[in-house]
This record gives C-alpha cells, sequence and structure tokens, in this order.
C-alpha cells in the first residue's frame, strides 16, 4: 500500500471540506448585509484557520508516513515483520535498575519466528539477566553481563516470558 498517497488524499480530503466551510461562511456573512470588510475579516480568519489546520494535517499525515516507512524498513528491529528462522532480542542497557522501561526492555519486545526457529537473547547490560517463560516452556536460568541464551521454538504459539530477577522485564515470542 503507498502510504504517500493514502496520506495526500487525507490532506485533499481535509482541504476541501476546510474550504467548503469558510466558503459557505463568506456567503452567510454576505446575505446577513456584514459590511464588506467584516466579511473580508471574516473570510481572511478562516483560510488563516484553514491554512493551519491543512498544514497540521499535513504535519500528521507526513509524520505517519514516515513512521509506516520507517516500521517496515527496520521490521525486523520492530519485531513487526514476517517470522523469520532466527531473531536476536537484546536484555537492554539499564533495565536492572529502570523499572519504567516498559517495551524497551527486551529489544524488541515482541518477536516472531517460524516453528523450529530460534531466538537468541544477548545481554548488553551490566546485570544478570533471564528470559523465564511464564508457563515454563523455556527457561535461560542467569545470562550474566556480555552472555547469551538461545533457545528453539518447536511449536506454535505465543510465548511470553520476564526476567525473573527484574519482573517488570517482559517480552513475547510469537511461533507460527
Ligand atoms: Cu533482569
Amino acid at each position: 500500500m503507498n502510504t504517500k498517497l493514502l496520506a495526500s488524499i487525507a490532506v485533499f480530503a481535509l482541504l476541501t471540506g476546510v474550504i467548503g466551510t469558510s466558503l459557505m461562511q463568506s456567503a452567510y456573512a454576505a446575505d446577513y448585509g456584514m459590511s464588506g470588510n467584516a466579511a473580508d475579516k471574516k473570510a481572511a480568519d478562516a483560510k488563516k484557520l484553514a491554512d493551519k489546520k491543512a498544514a497540521d494535517a499535513k504535519k500528521l499525515a507526513d509524520k505517519k508516513a514516515a513512521d509506516a516507512k520507517k516500521d517496515s524498513g527496520t521490521g525486523k528491529a520492530t519485531g513487526k515483520a514476517a517470522s523469520s528462522d532466527a531473531v536476536t532480542v537484546e536484555m537492554a542497557k539499564g533495565t536492572a535498575t529502570n523499572t519504567e522501561c516498559g517495551g524497551k526492555c527486551f529489544v524488541p519486545n515482541n518477536v516472531q519466528v517460524k516453528v523450529g526457529g530460534t531466538v537468541t537473547w544477548k545481554n548488553v547490560d551490566t546485570a544478570a539477566h533471564t528470559a523465564t517463560d511464564s508457563n515454563g516452556a523455556f527457561d535461560s536460568g542467569m545470562v550474566m553481563a556480555k552472555g547469551s541464551f538461545k533457545q528453539k521454538f518447536d511449536t506454535a504459539g505465543t510465548y511470553n516470558y520476564m526476567c525473573i530477577v527484574h519482573p517488570w522485564m517482559q517480552g513475547t515470542v510469537t511461533v507460527s
């Protein structure tokens, strides 16, 4: 799908609507006998507002298009790519103390692999971490700083895991 085209259509649709509204407002002012100056000022104000709205909409559309492009370009990094045979997940720096690391404790936080594929967790932090499945499907044990742990996934499904030492570190492996 061409996101840039979609964004342009969205901006065009918005512009058309805004201009239509300001035209109607001008017509209304004329009908009710407003002085020329007042009507002109109102029209100018409406145009200014319309221009600003259009600029804002374009900015938003551009950002969305850029985001979409980023996602498709770095699918592996964001875990949004199609399933692959081997994926690497980093146990990120500072996660032992940063309880707010949220979706960036394991990076990427959600990964997909094919049945029979592997996930390798690399500890790039200075503290020890684990990758431990919530249902006991796998457990890395302590992965020391600069260490790693590789797990093969032979059964399709969604595996939620966490770090036993720092339970705010959570991630998902989807096998399909
Ligand atoms: Cu940890």
